[in-house]
């Protein structure tokens, strides 16, 4: 029931948004979810690979994805970009996001690597937030990156984005997140004081990542 009333929304949206391009848009966005599907497969195959040759599974899970219709169309609203799918293919770097959580940050470098290393990903960005994090506190690597499909005719490079993070990391920013958008929040005193409280937790939790991983390497030696 629930899954019905979502498709029908997605319908509804995707019709407000791309009336004039429906069938290019919904082929694209197959061709995104593609994309996902071969980093996941990308990542899992490096996971396996880490743990038969004896290391502990670096990754803990593995999230994906699409972008809704509506969060595209704000997106492209806000960038002042044509409300087309090419210039959503184009311009458009995160329709498609895949989220690695790892046990440890030196993981996700590790990783991140490997990924880099596979001939056919093209690095196209990489935004490190977990060297310099953002003002809200905000921790994850951030990968722009391209990566083939291969249909029945063609071979299709699409973008896709890699966030890879620690469990800290995602718990803070997933807690972040729903606090941030349960009410559109102000800049009032008290909003200053629940994000300075924020960036807190955020400091805190990297602190257990620092402190976690110094305890790994002490039982490793
Ligand atoms: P969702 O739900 O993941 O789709 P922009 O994408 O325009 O906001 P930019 O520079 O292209 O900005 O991307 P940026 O800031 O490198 O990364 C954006 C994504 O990172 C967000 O996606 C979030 O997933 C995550 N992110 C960035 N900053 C924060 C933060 O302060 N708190 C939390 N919880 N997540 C953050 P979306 O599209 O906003 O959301």
């Amino acid at each position: 029931m629930e899954e019905q009333k979502k498709r029908r929304d997605w319908d509804a949206e995707e019709n407000k948004l791309f009336e004039h391009e429906r069938y290019p848009f919904l082929h694209l966005m197959a061709y995104y979810r593609c994309a996902i599907m071969e980093l996941e497969t990308k990542f899992n195959v490096l996971n396996i690979g880490l743990s038969e040759s004896g290391e502990d599974n670096p990754i803990e899970t593995i999230k994906s994805r699409l972008k809704t219709p509506q969060s595209i169309l704000r997106k492209l609203q806000r960038r002042g970009l044509p409300l087309t799918v090419q210039s959503m293919e184009e311009h458009l770097y995160d329709v498609a996001g895949i989220r690695v959580v790892c046990s440890f940050t030196k993981d996700i470098y590790r990783l991140a690597d490997m990924l880099m290393q596979q001939d056919d990903i093209v690095l196209l960005e990489c935004k490190d937030y977990i060297k310099h994090p953002k003002p809200s506190g905000y921790r994850s690597l951030h990968l722009i990156v391209e990566v083939p499909i291969f249909l029945a005719e063609e071979k299709k490079l699409m973008k896709a984005e890699v966030q890879l993070r620690t469990i800290a990391m995602d718990f803070w920013a997933s807690l972040e997140h729903k606090l941030r958008y349960k009410k559109s929040l102000g800049n009032s005193m008290d909003m200053q004081q629940i994000y300075a409280q924020l960036r807190d937790c955020a400091d805190i939790s990297a602190e257990l990542d620092r402190r976690m991983e110094l305890i790994r390497n002490l039982i490793a030696e």
